[in-house]
């Protein structure tokens, strides 16, 4: 196995180990049958290849070592996906009331919207993972997202690969144009579930009154 197998295989365990849990949160919600604000949970490992271009962008060395993974902050990658803008304040929260992972920064690119049209909560978190050679901390970078803005981003970023960052002016007009739409999507959104959620006050509030006669074979 090469050096950079051996390097990777901490961060796969992580991503591996992490997707598990996030994925359990939603099932737990559903097993209470509570409304869960995550919709679906993705990981990777960063490719080495991106890991190659990122090192020539920081101008870092291009080698598995304790720099690199202080400086790439993102060879894990976790994306937790919600359906409404407010479920990410929700799994945020869960998040650093969690006691196996260590927040270590958060950047919030909603309210601060990147010059891209980039919208997304990212956290830094530090991850103990057990070796056979004992504990080693690990940094992963966790996304949270609604899924009006992870389709934008999966778009920009196909694009971004197209043009290597450089779009030409129509097509930086166009996202922009998408970006300002895919939040119109989220606050549409978020309008209807208030209908929603008023619905079934409406609806328990009903069922507790008790004031119903069932047919008696029912
Ligand atoms: P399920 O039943 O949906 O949980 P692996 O291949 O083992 O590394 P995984 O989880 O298969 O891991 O792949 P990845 O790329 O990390 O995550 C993909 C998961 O995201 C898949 O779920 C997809 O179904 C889910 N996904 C992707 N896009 C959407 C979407 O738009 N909506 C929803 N609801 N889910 C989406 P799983 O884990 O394969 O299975
Ligand atoms: P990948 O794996 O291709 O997604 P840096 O990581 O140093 O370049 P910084 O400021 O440390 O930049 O990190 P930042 O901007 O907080 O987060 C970087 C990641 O956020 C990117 O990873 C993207 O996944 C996502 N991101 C940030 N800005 C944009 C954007 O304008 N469009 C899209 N589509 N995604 C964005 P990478 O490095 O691209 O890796």
């Amino acid at each position: 196995m090469g050096q950079w197998d051996r390097f990777l295989e901490n961060y796969k365990q992580a991503v591996d180990e992490l997707k598990v849990k996030f994925k359990g949160m939603r099932t737990q919600y559903e097993i209470e049958n509570t409304n869960s604000p995550i919709e679906f949970v993705t990981g990777r490992v960063k490719p080495i290849a991106s890991i190659y271009d990122k090192t020539l962008e920081k101008g870092i060395a291009f080698e598995p070592s304790a720099n690199l993974s202080q400086e790439l902050q993102d060879i894990a990658g976790l994306r937790i996906m919600c359906p409404f803008v407010d479920d990410i304040e929700k799994v945020v929260k869960l998040l650093r009331d969690r006691h196996d992972i260590i927040v270590v920064e958060e950047r919030d690119y909603i309210s601060h919207e990147k010059p891209s049209g980039y919208r997304s909560y990212h956290m830094i978190v530090e991850y103990p993972v057990q070796t056979i050679h004992g504990k080693v901390h690990i940094l992963v970078e966790i996304q949270i997202r609604t899924l009006a803005m992870n389709f934008w981003a999966s778009i920009e970023h196909s694009l971004n690969y197209k043009y290597k960052g450089i779009f030409p002016e129509e097509i930086k007009n166009r996202l922009q144009s998408a970006s300002e739409a895919a939040n119109r999507l989220d606050e549409e959104m978020s309008l209807i579930r208030t209908e929603i959620q008023e619905a079934q006050k409406y609806f328990s509030d009903y069922k507790e009154g008790g004031n119903v006669n069932f047919p008696s074979n029912s």
